[in-house]
């Protein structure tokens, strides 16, 4: 698989179906349910003991969760290339098991292919007025503080839905964090875009290691700042609340609350000509690069030394 496009719904599907055939020893794929319109959501489980083993963190990696943002597909992409395909890093898969979900979001994501580039929430219709207005936006559907910072009105973009989990789609995140509770050390939902790195609950709260998170993530900032193509800006790292804005009912929010010490929002780089939305437009040049860079913070973890500072929490 060629990392220098944006593949679609289908594509991806294939491609995971055709990993965990040609690579049964080390990839579980799982189907984990549908989406609103029917579609099946699936995530990978990479693991050189087969997930059996209970003592090895669990790192848990997903995007497409807004669907108009197609340049964090290639970065989830790219992590499975390298622990299953391309392995250069033998650690990554011998102390710590994976959970890699490349698309959170399948409907909206096919609806960006097909009717309108810029959509981000689901396609949920049981909310609209007449025939206005659909689709949740699955990042304030959480149960943290749901409500609090998000839009009751199903016309917004931040519209939090009817109650927390009412969305098929932030129900199977849900269940994966369940279901693994206790091994997930480090969760990364990965959007754009805004060159970021963001931690901390989305009504301003930190956590009580707040001090480790922002040290990891100075240092994935570090190492993929080291590799970044000349027109991107350096990352920035904080308190989400601070650096963006607040937000109630996100994913890293409830990764947190489910026991994830190291969570973290990243807004991967957006497209250097993309002016307002049009940020999410992938650069072709950008796509292939957008992967490895971000890769750089498990594969330059000598520096990152992520997951041995979890030890400290
Ligand atoms: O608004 C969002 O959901 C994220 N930004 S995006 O441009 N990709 O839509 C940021 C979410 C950050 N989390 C919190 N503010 N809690
Ligand atoms: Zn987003």
């Amino acid at each position: 698989l060629p990392f220098n496009q944006i593949y679609t719904y289908h594509q991806v599907d294939e491609f995971l179906e055709q990993l965990a055939a040609a690579y049964p020893q080390v990839v579980t794929l799982v189907n984990a349910g549908k989406s609103f319109e029917g579609r099946d959501i699936k995530y990978v489980k990479i693991s050189s003991t087969n997930f059996q083993d209970s003592s090895k963190p669990v790192v848990f990696l997903e995007s497409l969760l807004h669907a108009r943002e197609w340049v964090t597909l290639p970065a989830t992409l790219y992590a499975i290339h390298k622990l299953v395909i391309d392995v250069t890093e033998q650690d990554l898969i011998r102390d710590i098991d994976w959970i890699i979900l490349p698309i959170a979001n399948p409907d909206g994501y096919v609806h960006t292919h097909v009717e309108a580039r810029f959509w981000r929430k689901n396609r949920a219709t049981g909310y609209m007025i007449g025939n206005l207005c659909l689709g949740v936006d699955l990042n304030r559907n959480f149960d943290i503080s749901w409500s609090e910072a998000s839009s009751n009105s199903v016309c917004s973009e931040t519209f939090h839905g009817s109650g927390p989990f009412s969305e098929p789609e932030t129900a199977i995140i849900r269940d994966i964090f369940l279901e693994h509770q206790g091994r997930i050390e480090l969760f990364l939902d990965i959007h754009s875009f805004g060159s970021m790195i963001l931690y901390g609950y989305g009504t301003g709260q930190l956590p009580a290691n707040a001090l480790w998170v922002n040290l990891v993530g100075v240092q994935m900032a570090q190492a993929i700042d080291a590799v970044k193509t000349s027109w991107n800006p350096n990352y920035i790292v904080g308190n989400v609340a601070l650096v963006l804005y607040q937000a109630s009912g996100s994913a890293m929010d409830f990764a947190k609350a489910a026991g994830v010490p190291f969570a973290y929002t990243f807004e991967l780089p957006g497209h250097r000509f993309g002016l307002g939305a049009l940020g999410f437009l992938v650069d072709a040049n950008f796509i292939e690069q957008a992967g490895f860079e971000t890769w750089e913070v498990f594969g330059k973890h000598e520096e990152y030394k992520g997951y041995k500072v979890y030890n400290i929490h």
